[in-house]
């Protein structure tokens, strides 16, 4: 059986990331593929534990490098219990989320060296990446009103709490996007940047036009 494709979203908050992963399962069903959507920080029962410790305000008070590593930890259990088992089995998995996310926020965001940050994910992960990474660019204001907005229509008190990375300045989600133009200029094989400005039909005919080239080039 042919191998899954791995397909990573990245981008700042409010990119539209989410979003963009259900419009492409709907396109991917319908061309007979099966698919399996996750996420990260988590994705299975154990790297969920983790994401809590990271992302909700009473979390914890975590050093800059202990957060990089509660990242990769919980990448590893998710790529070795779900995603790696998945592709085996020749289906697309689709995930919000992944190694340049560590790079963009603890290295570009936070300043941690990025060098440490790609010495970290060679020793979780291996040569092991996504076939493909699309990265949403957006405006951080225009995202970030996306995401407010979206925050303020949710009543649970959990997803409230879940708000920790988004407090950050403006400055910070500045570098964050800047952060993800250098990554793509690094790996430009395996990443690709659309214009997450417009709205969700037109993004989405952008990433389906990216998806299908490579599908075909994959044969
Ligand atoms: N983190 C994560 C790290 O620091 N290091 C790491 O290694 C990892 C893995 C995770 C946080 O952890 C940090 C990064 C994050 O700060 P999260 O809950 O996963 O937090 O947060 P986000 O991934 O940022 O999730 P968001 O939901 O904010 O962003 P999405 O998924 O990009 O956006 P989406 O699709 O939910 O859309 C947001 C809102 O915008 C609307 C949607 O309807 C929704 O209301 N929208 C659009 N509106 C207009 N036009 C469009 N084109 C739209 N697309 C979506």
């Amino acid at each position: 059986m042919p191998r899954g494709m791995f397909i990573v979203f990245e981008g700042g908050e409010g990119a539209g990331k989410g979003t963009q992963i259900s419009r492409l399962v709907g396109k991917l069903e319908a061309r007979g593929l099966k698919t399996l959507c996750t996420r990260e920080p988590g994705g299975t029962p154990e790297a969920e534990r983790i994401r809590n410790l990271l992302v909700q305000r009473e979390g914890g008070n975590w050093t800059p490098m202990t957060e990089v590593f509660l990242f990769f930890a919980a990448r590893v259990q998710h790529t070795e219990t779900k995603i790696k088992p998945a592709l085996e089995q020749g289906i697309t998995v689709l995930c919000d989320r992944y190694s340049d996310s560590t790079r963009a926020y603890q290295a570009y965001g936070h300043a941690m060296d990025l060098s440490i940050i790609d010495r970290a994910n060679d020793l979780a992960l291996g040569d092991f990446k996504p076939d493909l990474t699309i990265i949403l660019d957006i405006d951080p204001e225009q995202g970030l009103r996306r995401s407010i907005a979206r925050l303020g229509a949710q009543t649970s008190m959990h997803l409230q709490t879940e708000d920790r990375f988004e407090k950050m300045k403006m400055d910070f989600h500045t570098r964050l996007r800047r952060g993800y133009l250098a990554i793509a200029a690094r790996e430009p094989n395996r990443c690709v940047v659309i214009d997450a400005s417009g709205d969700v039909d037109n993004v989405a005919e952008a990433v389906w036009k990216i998806v299908e080239q490579r599908m075909t080039v994959r044969g």
